[in-house]
């Protein structure tokens, strides 16, 4: 590296973990994936979790769950306020979703990914684990392009000049769910197409990133915030544009948001806002999806497929690899 590059010691430090988590991400897809089909959402979630937490707490970070599996009290492992890493290393925030897509994976339907974000400390969204009205597209169209304070139509419309093309031929991504009947009809009138998924909404708004691979150009709709903010992260990595709005309809859930440190309840938050500073997210394919390749067991070797994105220099990287059976992964047969 040329001496007159200057390089801050946590950009260092944050790049030799970039590959570290990569290891994490597909040492749960690999536990994950021998539950794959058998209908046991509990027990792939599990085995994801417990995979995650062991290899996470080899990482030389002084890491806090601040996305994880719930509540101390709900949840043992990877709760929220957890410390993970061997404690001596840079202050980071973790974001965990260790199986995305429960009852993909215990389907074995397209989608489902183990999945997780590093980012400084402090500067991930300690979102509670309530709904977000979401909006999301992808990188190379002018900012505020698109609002969450818009109507869909309204959206639609302003992304499809802004790309060139009619409104029908913007694709939009949806969660399959009651909740959204009023808006998919509003697209179906525009002509849009819809991509109805079931679960698993991360993927869904990264989908936008590449829509040359997924032919999705928008996300619009509601799905979980702790989802939410990590594919924020993803996003800030790659530059493109999202706001969402935590749903806080119950005053038991207000409250509980105002613990997290919400003070307004209302607040849409921007791309930023969910993830200010540097971070770095890792998705390893559970089952076989648009973008990644689910595990695949070929004998004596396991095959991972994982992509990961760095904010701090914008690069994806997808990482194929080969894991033989004398290496860790038989302990978690
Ligand atoms: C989604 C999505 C997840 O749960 O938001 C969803 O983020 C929550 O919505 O991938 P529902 O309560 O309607 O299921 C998942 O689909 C699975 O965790």
């Amino acid at each position: 590296m040329p001496e007159n590059i200057v390089v801050k010691p946590s950009q260092v430090i944050e790049r030799i973990l970039t590959l570290e988590l990569v290891r994490v991400t597909e040492r749960a897809a690999v536990a994950a994936s021998r539950l794959r089909g058998r209908g046991q959402e509990k027990a792939a979630d599990q085995a994801a979790v417990d995979a995650m937490r062991r290899e996470l707490n080899t990482l030389p970070i002084d890491g806090t769950v601040v996305i994880g599996e719930g509540e101390r009290d709900e949840a043992p492992m990877l709760f929220i306020g957890e410390r993970v890493g061997t404690g001596s290393g840079p202050r980071v925030d973790i974001a965990v979703d260790p199986l995305e897509g429960t009852t993909l994976c215990a389907k074995d339907m397209p989608g489902s990914i183990a999945v997780m974000a590093m980012a400084e400390g402090g500067t991930l969204l300690a979102a509670p684990d309530v709904y977000m009205d979401k909006i999301a597209i992808g990188p190379g169209y002018p900012k505020g392009v698109v609002d969450l304070d818009r109507t869909p139509e309204e959206n639609v419309r302003a992304l499809a000049a802004a790309k060139g093309v009619a409104p029908n031929e913007i694709t939009v991504l949806v969660m399959d769910r009651p909740r959204h009947v009023e808006l998919i009809a509003k697209l179906r009138a525009l002509g849009c197409p819809i991509r109805l998924i079931t679960d698993g909404d991360i993927m869904g708004v990264i989908y936008t990133t590449m829509p040359g691979e997924s032919g999705v150009d928008m996300y619009l709709g509601i799905g979980a915030a702790p989802e939410g903010v990590i594919a924020a992260g993803a996003l800030r990595c790659i530059g493109g544009q999202m706001q969402g709005r935590l749903i806080l309809d119950t005053p038991e859930k207000r409250e509980r948001a105002r613990t997290m440190g919400v003070a307004d309840p209302d607040k849409k938050y921007e791309l930023q806002e969910l993830a200010r500073g540097d971070v770095v997210v890792a998705a390893t394919g559970v089952t076989d999806g648009p973008l990644l390749h689910g595990v695949r067991f070929k004998g004596e070797t396991i095959e991972t497929e994982t992509l990961v994105w760095r904010s701090s220099t914008g690069t994806v990287r997808r990482i194929a690899a080969e894991h033989r059976e004398m290496g860790k992964f038989h302990l978690e047969r």
